[in-house]
C-alpha cells in the first residue's frame, strides 16, 4: 500500500516534470517573418516591429540603402523588460533603446549594403540572454 507521503512525493515529482517541460516549451523555435519595406511618399521607409518574450516580428527586415528608415517598435506588455540594439557603425546605425508597450520611433539611415543583426541585449542573472532565446533578427540593407 502506498503511504500518503509517497503519493504526495510522487505528485510533486510529476509537477516538477510538468513544470520543467512547460518551461522548455515556452522557448519557441524561431521562425522567419520577413518584411520588405517600401519608400513612402514622405521619402521614409516605415517599418513596424513588435517584440515580446522572446521574439521580434518581423525578424528579417529588408530596407534600401541611403534612404531614411523609421522603425516603430513596441513590445507586448509584461514584466520582462526588453531593448532593441543595432550596433553597426559600418552602416551608420547605432541603436540602443529600451522598449515598452507604447510604440517608440527609432530613425536612422543605413549607409552600407549588408546584413546587420538586431536583438534584445537583456539577460536575467544566469539565464540565457533574450537574444539566445530568440529575440533577434536581421536588418538586410539592399540597393
Ligand atoms: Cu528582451
Amino acid at each position: 500500500m502506498p503511504t500518503m507521503k509517497n503519493i504526495v512525493t510522487f505528485f510533486l515529482f510529476c509537477l516538477g516534470i510538468t513544470g520543467y517541460v512547460a518551461c522548455r516549451a515556452d522557448t519557441p523555435t524561431p521562425s522567419e517573418t520577413v518584411y520588405q519595406s517600401t519608400i513612402a511618399a514622405d521619402g521614409v521607409q516605415h517599418v513596424r516591429i513588435e517584440g515580446g518574450s522572446y521574439f521580434f516580428k518581423p525578424n528579417r527586415v529588408i530596407v534600401h540603402v541611403n534612404v531614411p528608415v523609421e522603425l516603430t517598435v513596441s513590445v507586448e506588455s509584461g514584466l520582462v523588460p526588453h531593448t532593441l540594439v543595432i550596433q553597426s557603425p559600418e552602416a551608420g546605425i547605432a541603436v540602443d533603446e529600451g522598449l515598452s508597450s507604447e510604440a517608440k520611433a527609432i530613425r536612422f539611415t543605413p549607409t552600407a549594403v549588408g546584413n546587420y543583426p538586431f536583438y534584445c541585449r537583456n539577460k536575467l542573472l544566469f539565464f540565457k540572454s533574450h537574444r539566445e532565446k530568440g529575440m533577434e533578427g536581421v536588418l538586410e540593407v539592399v540597393e
